[in-house]
């Protein structure tokens, strides 16, 4: 008989649950994944998307060997010969542009603590050209640092002592699915849950009550509640004396808006403000979970702010069950010296959001090399098409990476790299206060290696292999630092998934905040256009799939067609019938999809999953406009608006 063993693990995807794992492996191969037991938040459930990752590590299209690109044809390598090229062709552009003509690209494929380290390498080269700001949360966490200090949520538990939740622009049914028995316990112990999303999604089950906005306009719904709380006298007046600044300005603000018309521009009639505001103010304590759609728009760092201030407005600030949560940093608990910044001695960033334009026009010196790992930027940015056009004007391409994504496709060289299941790591979640372990399950498959095991080498062939040497053990060690004190060390989390002990289940204690007056900052101004034009009416929102994470969907998987679920007014408006043939149309591109009508659907807005591949021609990043938000330097995807052409 084979032998068999369970190896203890954690997921390391961009998921907010980063879920305990119990990996099942029988003669060296994985049979079954299955959740913790005793993970306080996992606890036994696994999401369909982590047990199916098993199709993605034994998958006929992993890459498995390095390759280059020569004339045009894949050329498989060994890994002595890739080492040796990547190496050489680093030092060619360094010693004839300088260190800063390389672009570093990392996104969060595995959101491990040792993925910190490729960092370290690119600061020993001399400090390189590195992507900055964000496709993901930069707005919402703009917006609370400078209402907060610093952005801290509750303990995803302690919305058991909540009487009232409000999910804003969240959708955990399909993107937290741990959060969903957590919410179904609230409410089993009598909580209200509302949600506050303009599309009806698979959250809508358990919640009493559902509040459509018009996408974008989420900041005068907040506002028109602020004001309705105000004038029914159910304001914490306290609260606000005490705990906040901007205090004036701010209900000066609310009292200059028309309720009328703060209705108008949300799209939410005033009757519906009035009983949310009643049901928010007269619930304490309440809660707010508030996700990452509601902040892809230029304005989304102040649509957090005036969210916040609904918070202040009502005491629920510092107190058990209250709060504005969104998330925490996961990164920032590690030790940050690892990334070696003081072995830079140049640094310049470029905005992921403007990938594109700033490849372009960046000079002294131009960007002529760029280095991917754990991420898809060809795929994944706003405009894809236009990143792509910009990356045919680099000389040198290397990216690594599990798949031949639309960004390995336009690599001049790819090397193989090892899933979560294959890697030694520790794991923080960016929602959950637990650390867990990265233990490998298997052998890598085929030729594979991590990233830390790739760029030591490249470290070692290019004179700075001493300062990136030891064992991935060694380096967790230090990473770990900081936890120490907590009693948190690479020996007890490979026991078992730890909660990090002083995190406060609670965070601004008594109201106090970590801004410079401790007191909370409050928006003082709002104001935004309608979306869409005439050549443009609809709104285009492309949230996440249940399906897969982002754009890590197995090619055969493109077989079915795409689909824009869209409104059947606004499908007949355009004369296009259920399951009938259409094209996309944006500035920036086009998309043939099959329109699906969906009640569900706003009128006036066109749903489209994102993630899947620009190869197939099914990309929503073929139509979506590079725009960057004002705070926080985010992408403002469902800024997008289209039309529907038959
Ligand atoms: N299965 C799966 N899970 C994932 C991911 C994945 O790709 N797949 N990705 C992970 C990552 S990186 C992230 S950032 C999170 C995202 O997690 P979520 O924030 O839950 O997901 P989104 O799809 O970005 O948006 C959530 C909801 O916001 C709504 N929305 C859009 N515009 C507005 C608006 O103007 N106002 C309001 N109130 N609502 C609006 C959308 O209709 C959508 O239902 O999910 C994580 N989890
Ligand atoms: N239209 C639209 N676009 C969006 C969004 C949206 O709502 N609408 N959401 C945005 C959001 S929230 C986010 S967070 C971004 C995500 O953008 P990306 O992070 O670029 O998304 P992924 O498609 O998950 O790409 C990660 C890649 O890393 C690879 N990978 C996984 N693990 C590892 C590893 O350990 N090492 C290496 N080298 N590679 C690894 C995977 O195979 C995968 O191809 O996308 C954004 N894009
Ligand atoms: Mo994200």
């Amino acid at each position: 008989m084979s032998e068999s063993k369970i190896v203890l693990t954690t997921c390391t995807r961009d998921c907010p649950d980063t879920c305990g794992i119990n990996a099942r492996v029988v003669g060296g191969r994985l049979v079954a994944l299955n959740g913790v037991r005793e993970h306080d938040i996992t606890r036994s459930f696994l999401c369909r998307k982590a047990v199916d990752y098993m199709r993605r590590v034994y998958s006929g299209e992993r890459l498995l060997k390095p390759v280059r690109k020569v004339d045009g044809q894949w050329q498989e390598m060994s890994w002595d010969e890739a080492f040796t090229l990547v190496a050489a062709l680093t030092k060619n552009t360094i010693d004839e542009y300088g260190s800063l003509a390389i672009l570093h690209y990392q996104s969060a494929g595995s959101i491990g603590a040792l993925k910190m380290l490729n960092k370290r390498f690119f600061n020993l080269l001399g400090g390189v050209t590195e992507a900055a700001g964000s496709l993901c949360g930069g707005a919402a966490i703009a917006g609370q640092t400078l209402d907060f200090g610093k952005r801290e949520s509750h303990d995803p538990n302690d919305l058991l002592n909540s009487r009232l939740i409000l999910l804003w622009g969240r959708n955990p049914a399909d993107t937290n699915p741990h959060l969903v028995p957590i919410l179904k316990s609230a409410k089993s112990q009598g909580a209200k849950i509302i949600l506050i999303d303009p599309l009806v999604t698979g959250t809508k089950r358990f919640c009493d009550m559902q509040v459509r906005p018009r996408p974008g306009m989420d900041g005068y719904l907040a506002l028109a509640i602020a004001k309705a709380i105000i004038q029914s006298g159910n304001a914490d007046e306290g609260f606000l004396q005490e705990h906040t600044d901007n205090t004036d300005a701010f209900l000066e603000m609310l009292k200059s808006q028309d309720m009328a018309e703060l209705s108008a521009m949300s799209g939410v009639p005033v009757d519906e403000i009035e009983q949310l505001a009643r049901l928010y103010a007269g619930h304490k304590p309440a809660a707010v979970v508030c996700g990452w759609g509601l902040q892809r728009y230029q304005w989304g760092a102040e649509t957090f702010r005036l969210i916040d201030a609904l918070g202040a407005v009502t005491g629920n600030f510092g107190v058990a069950g209250g709060g504005v949560s969104h998330g925490r940093d996961n990164d920032g608990l590690f030790n940050q010296a690892v990334k070696g910044k003081e072995f830079a001695q140049h640094s310049r960033t470029i905005p992921k959001p403007l990938l594109a334009t700033a490849l372009r026009e960046t000079q002294d010196p131009p960007v002529k090399m760029a280095f991917i790992n754990g991420a898809n930027p060809l795929n994944q940015s706003p405009d894809a098409p236009a990143v792509a056009g910009a990356f045919k004007d680099l000389d040198y391409v290397v990216v690594v990476e599990q798949f031949m994504t639309d960004t390995a496709e336009a690599a001049d060289i790819v090397l193989p790299a090892t899933t979560y299941l294959e890697e030694t790591d520790v794991v923080a979640s960016f929602w959950h206060g637990f650390i867990g372990p990265v233990n490998p399950a298997i052998e890598p498959v085929g030729e594979a290696k991590s990233d830390f095991e790739i760029f030591q080498e490249l470290a070692n062939r290019l004179g700075v292999g001493e300062e990136m040497a030891g064992s991935a053990d060694e380096w967790l060690e230090r990473i770990l630092e900081p936890l120490k004190g907590e009693g948190i060390t690479l020996a007890s989390l490979r026991e078992g998934h730890r909660r990090i002990p002083n995190l406060p289940a609670v965070p601004y204690e008594g109201g106090v905040f970590p801004t410079e007056s401790g007191r909370l900052n409050l928006v003082t101004s709002f104001s935004q256009p309608q979306l869409g034009s005439d050549e443009y009416p609809l709104i285009l929102l492309t949230p996440h799939s249940r399906r897969w994470v982002h754009s890590q969907i197995l090619p055969h998987d493109h077989d079915a067609p795409l689909e824009a679920k869209v409104n059947p007014e606004t499908a007949a408006a355009n004369g296009i019938e259920d399951g009938g043939a259409a094209t996309v149309v944006s500035e920036a591109g086009s998309l043939a999809v099959v329109v699906r009508h969906d009640e569900g659907v706003p009128v006036g807005v066109v749903s489209i999953e994102q993630g899947r591949w620009m190869k197939y021609h099914q990309s929503v990043n073929q139509l979506t406009s590079p725009i960057m938000s004002f705070e926080g330097d985010n992408a403002c995807y469902y800024q997008t608006t289209v039309r529907l052409v038959r």
